[in-house]
């Protein structure tokens, strides 16, 4: 008798599951169905999972594929079943291909094709829809946005849509999804809509997304322009979708633990704030090359002007930027300077000069300190005048951080909620605000793609990034 064994969530059970189970049962004789805890998802940083145990293992019973279902607790455990039920066969889902070569000592591994298609309408318990995602952008980051998602229950990635069809084609056979180069039939297969292509074509795709009716998170900077992203959030509003940008650090656990710290009066009033955020990068890549809309500032600046807002507000009196220029005339490190009725700020970021990325807050009883890499906040102290009263604060930061942001976004979907406290609209739009004021300092004549010949336009001017 061939004895195989799978394991999974099988949270909001939907067709993936049921088709994976399926073909699990007929590589052999009897199949075995390792069912995790919630405990165990927790550890290895699942997100968002909905359904409780009993729940999940009665959905995966009523497939009658499993001839015996277990629980799985810890990591280690896959090992241990194997040889406790004298396993022949390993199987898993292809999203999780070359993670489980360990095991092919003890029994044969089989990664079995990770379903495309989901429908978002599969009737399941307590009828929660799957939101089907769709990116646009082929780029380092919607690479690293794939296995996030992956770890966020309730949503499924659908599919990619460039109007390149090499990079779309290249991308969707990376990660099992789609290849959209039509934008029609792009926002026809999806749900909600993840924004990861250049900054200058954010405004056209926002727009084109909220106009098919499609929820959207787009990365920072979410546009260039006040007006813009006023007109946007008012679009959105108008039509009940969510619109929401995207700056990991806003959405992490962390830097919400040493938001609410600053906040309760630990350190007395706020005076203030320095962030600095460098990254050396090559003198030849996009961002330090594109003549428009590269530079440090662009890049990072959101990142920095983060706890500034954050902690001071969006009504800063005065505004100024420092900058220290390449050759080809785009800043290498920038230094925004803000004044507020209360207290005072610098915002600092570099890509070709290297800092001390450390973000402190200064107030009249104390301050807190959090180190490099304080975006991916995991650690941070409030000292004191005292020097030997020091509490310090820790929190987690999984892998990429992105399946904290993907998280709040269905949240808001599913509770309906159009505003978020974690990065308000307001908030967002200062973000874009300043930026335009900092464009319009170093002369740029920038001009963000309008909706009109949205695909063509960018088919014409190919970025590497994108
Ligand atoms: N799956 C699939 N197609 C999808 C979604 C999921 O084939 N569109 C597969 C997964 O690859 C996995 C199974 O369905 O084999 C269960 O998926 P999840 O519930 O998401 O569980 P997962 O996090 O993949 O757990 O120890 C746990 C396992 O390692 C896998």
């Amino acid at each position: 008798m061939k004895k195989v064994i799978t394991y999974g969530t099988f949270d909001l059970f939907h067709e993936g599951h049921y088709r994976l189970l399926r073909r699990a049962k007929a590589l052999g004789d009897y199949l075995i169905v390792g069912v995790t805890t919630e405990a165990y998802d927790a550890t290895r940083g699942k997100l968002n999972v909905i359904d409780n145990l009993m729940t999940r293992i009665e959905n995966v019973r009523k497939t009658g594929f499993a001839d015996e279902i277990i629980i799985e607790e810890s990591s280690g455990q896959k090992f241990s079943d194997i040889k406790k039920y004298d396993i022949d066969i390993f199987t898993v889902g292809s999203d999780w291909t070359g993670s489980f070569d360990y095991l092919k000592d003890y029994c044969q591994v089989v990664y079995l094709e990770r379903t495309k298609n989901i429908s978002s309408t599969m009737l399941r318990e307590k009828n929660r829809p799957i939101q089907r995602i769709g990116i646009i952008g082929t780029g380092r980051i919607a690479n690293r946005f794939v296995p996030e998602a992956r770890l966020v229950s309730g949503v499924s990635t659908q599919g990619v849509y460039n109007p390149h069809p090499e990079s779309a084609v290249r991308f969707a056979g990376r990660w099992e999804i789609e290849a959209y180069t039509d934008l029609e039939n792009f926002f026809s297969a999806v749900d909600v809509v993840y924004i990861a292509s250049p900054h200058e074509t954010h405004y056209a795709y926002i727009k084109a997304a909220l106009e098919h009716g499609k929820h959207v998170l787009c990365e920072k900077p979410m546009v260039l322009q006040r007006a813009q992203a006023e007109e946007l959030f008012r679009y959105a509003k108008d039509r009940g979708l969510i619109l929401l940008e995207e700056i990991k650090t806003a959405y992490c656990p962390g830097f919400q633990k040493l938001l609410n710290i600053a906040c309760s009066g630990n350190i007395g009033s706020i005076r203030n704030v320095e962030a600095c955020f460098t990254k050396l990068e090559r003198p030849d890549v996009r961002e330090l090359t594109d003549p428009v809309y590269g530079g440090s500032f662009t890049e990072l600046g959101s990142y920095v002007l983060l706890p500034v807002l954050k902690l001071y507000g969006t009504d800063y009196q005065e505004l100024r930027f420092d900058t220290i220029r390449g050759e080809n005339g785009l800043d290498l490190f920038t230094r925004a300077s803000l004044v507020y009725p209360a207290g005072i700020a610098t915002a600092t970021c570099g890509l070709g000069v290297k800092s001390d990325g450390r973000l402190l807050i200064s107030g009249t009883k104390g301050y807190i300190v959090a180190e490099a890499p304080w975006w991916k906040t995991t650690y941070f102290e409030v000292r004191y005048e005292d020097s030997s009263r020091v509490e310090r604060y820790s929190d987690t930061f999984l892998g990429d951080g992105l399946r904290y942001e993907i998280s709040n976004f269905l949240s808001m979907i599913n509770q309906s909620s159009k505003e978020n406290f974690k990065l308000t609209r307001s908030e967002s739009v200062a973000l874009a605000d300043i930026m335009e004021q900092f464009l319009k300092t170093e002369n740029r004549k920038h001009e963000d793609m309008g909706t009109q010949g949205l695909q063509p336009e960018i088919s014409g001017e190919h970025r590497t990034g994108f």
